[in-house]
């Protein structure tokens, strides 16, 4: 007997990979269902070997399921993920809606696993920004060793963190520099090909962006507030995998050989890290994968207890479609999903 799992926004990036990965991973379902907007009824999506075609949110009968995988804007899941979550399934929800709520919890399997157990408050889990994900992963376990006080990170994201738009566009300029000319910025606020933009979301009055504040907030709430983040987001010319500079200082000292065993050993990590010209990750190598990558451990020796990470993962799995197929996994182990 499996469940029966709806995916809300199944025609988006995020959305294919949720049921991509459900399928990838055997996720016990017995039925189903493609859903999204109006403008997108009867669009076809795979399931494995299998075609379905999306069904409209406005008709979808939600308390006929168990589950629902949601990857949707925040204004659209401010007004459906209550709806839904009162119609009885647990929302697992990709945007940025609802990660701060006190009510909600916001959960990366490998850090705070145990936060699902009080998602019956609003039957809403928050799934974190994809590059918060990934660097939680690879912060818990240090923090948990020599406990962080100070953490600097730059991030090198995708373009599929944009949406298909994003990839589209990185593409079509990328094409038309050399057949057609250059063509104006749409998606983004300037030429993405061949150069870096250091905005990603919006500016706050601080003159931090939203996304570099996502960081540090969310890690705050899944790790510890005690945690000191400052963060500088990039897009660069890269079609899916986020990469980052994580510059840490601990409280305690904490060695480099030591940090290596311990992210070696620890869950969701992949340690590739050694000292010739290709023994380091790349967002190409890490495109399709599961893990999250470390290389590049090393002492900062401009603090007492400093270490430098490059953490790389594929944004849209471990950073987003993954990471709620496996908040969804923990709540069938701990049996918190409706009546199997
Ligand atoms: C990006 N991280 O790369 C963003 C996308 O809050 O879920 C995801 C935004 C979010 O553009």
């Amino acid at each position: 007997m499996g469940y029966r799992v709806a995916v809300v926004g199944a025609t988006g990036n995020v959305g294919r990979e949720m049921l991509n990965i459900l399928e990838e991973v055997e996720f016990p379902v017995d039925e189903i269902h493609a859903i999204a907007s109006r403008k997108s009824i009867g669009v076809e999506v795979s399931f494995g070997d299998r075609i379905l075609k999306c069904k409209d949110v406005e008709q979808f009968d939600f308390s006929t399921v168990d589950l629902v995988l949601m990857s949707v804007s925040g204004t659209f899941s401010k007004e459906w993920a209550p709806k839904i979550g009162a119609a009885g399934p647990i929302v697992i929800d990709n945007s940025s809606a609802w990660r701060m709520d006190p009510d909600v919890p916001l959960v990366v399997p490998e850090v705070n696993p145990d936060d699902v157990e009080w998602a019956d408050r609003r039957n809403i889990i928050a799934n974190p920004n994809c590059s918060t994900a990934q660097l939680v992963v690879a912060l818990k376990p240090l923090h948990d060793r020599a406990r962080i006080k100070r953490v600097v990170v730059s991030t090198y994201q995708s373009v599929s963190g944009a949406g298909k738009e994003g990839m589209d566009e990185l593409w079509d300029q990328t094409k038309g520099i050399f057949v057609l000319g250059p063509s104006e910025p749409k998606k983004f606020p300037k030429q993405i090909a061949f150069n870096v933009i250091p905005f990603i979301g919006a500016f706050n009055d601080d003159g931090y962006t939203d996304e570099e504040a996502k960081m540090w907030n969310e890690t705050h709430k899944m790790i510890d507030p005690e945690i000191a983040l400052t963060v500088t987001c990039v897009r660069v010319p890269v079609m899916v995998g986020h990469s980052e500079s994580v510059n840490i200082e601990f409280h305690e000292p904490l060695d480099e050989d030591e940090a290596r065993d311990l992210l070696r050993n620890s869950p969701g990590l992949i340690v590739i890290d050694q000292r010739n010209d290709k023994g380091y990750i790349t967002p190409k190598e890490a495109q399709g994968e599961f893990p999250v990558f470390v290389s590049r451990i090393r002492r900062d020796p401009t603090v007492e207890h400093g270490l430098n990470l490059w953490v790389v993962a594929d944004n849209l799995r471990k950073g987003a479609a993954l990471n709620a197929v496996q908040i969804a996994q923990l709540l069938d182990e701990r049996g918190l999903i409706g009546d199997r």
